[in-house]
């Protein structure tokens, strides 16, 4: 069905018509045992999920909605890094699909003319220094119509038919989604974090822009530099100085 050109990503998919979370239920097989590369989608989902317990509204057949199950052999700091890996490859896929260029907003958001078009949550069970599985859950909207989109999001969120007016074949995108997957993980762990780094600072939103940021109390403003080897969001501060953020709140949308 699925005609994937894979080693050992997408080697079992598992498929299910309408389930609560692919990331749950991935969870689930994780930590019952099963295989590095295994892969749940859904068609659609009744309870997808963001992260910090935010809400991902699927329950509607004209996303991908999938999550993957990887066991690497890489240090839990690390883990941020295979978020950005993600990120970078669901860029080049959906430009590569769509003739349009997303926008990676950190961490883990992609954007098309500002909004949001797909999503990327990344869960781990891990303990010193070893990973005993990570569940990166993947969320595109890809057919819906404007009217299609939920409510609540309809005036933030996007899909590739609103910004292309086109339909695009899904069981397709998963394939070319989970080849490209593999090679770039592959190339994570072969040749390291730099080679994603660049792809990465290419799509992001806001590269050498200015935004308002807080960390802690103060607000303040700098220039998005980057990311760093660990993930961190590389701002230049009015004062020359680099900083790194972990985690901030950034005014994306004020210029
Ligand atoms: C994310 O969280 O963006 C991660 C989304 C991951 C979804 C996938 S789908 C397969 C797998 N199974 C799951 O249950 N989840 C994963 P976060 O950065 O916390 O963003 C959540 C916010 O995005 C919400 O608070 C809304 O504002 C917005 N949002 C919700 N649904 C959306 C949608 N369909 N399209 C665009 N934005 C949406």
């Amino acid at each position: 069905q699925w005609g994937l050109h894979t080693k050992w990503l997408g080697k079992e998919i598992v498929h299910h018509d309408r389930i609560s979370s692919t990331q749950t239920t991935a969870i689930e097989y994780a930590q019952e045992g099963c295989d590095h590369g295994t892969v749940i989608v859904a068609n659609r989902q009744s309870n997808g999920r963001g992260r910090l317990s935010r809400q991902w509204y699927s329950d509607n057949d004209q996303g991908i909605w999938l999550s993957v199950v990887l066991r690497p052999d890489i240090s839990p700091m690390k883990a941020p890094q295979l978020t950005l890996v993600t990120a970078t490859v669901l860029a080049e896929v959906i430009e590569q699909i769509s003739q349009t260029t997303p926008a990676i907003k950190w961490p883990n958001d992609l954007l098309l003319n500002n909004r949001k078009l797909a999503g990327i949550l990344t869960e781990m069970q891990a303990e010193q220094d070893k990973i005993h599985y990570l569940v990166i859950g993947i969320g595109i909207n890809v057919n819906q119509s404007y009217q299609e989109m939920d409510l609540s999001v309809r005036e933030i969120a996007t899909s590739l038919q609103i910004e292309t007016g086109k339909t695009f074949h899904q069981t397709t995108f998963i394939q070319l989604l989970l080849e490209c997957l593999e090679r770039r993980y592959q190339q994570y762990l072969d040749e390291g974090f730099h080679l994603i780094k660049a792809s990465w600072e290419q799509y992001a939103y806001k590269m050498n822009k200015e935004v308002t940021y807080q960390t802690g109390k103060a607000k303040q403003k700098g220039f998005i530099r980057g990311i760093a080897e660990d993930g961190a969001l590389l701002m230049e501060t009015e004062s020359g100085r680099i900083d790194s953020l972990y985690s901030a709140e950034i005014d994306w949308f004020s210029s």
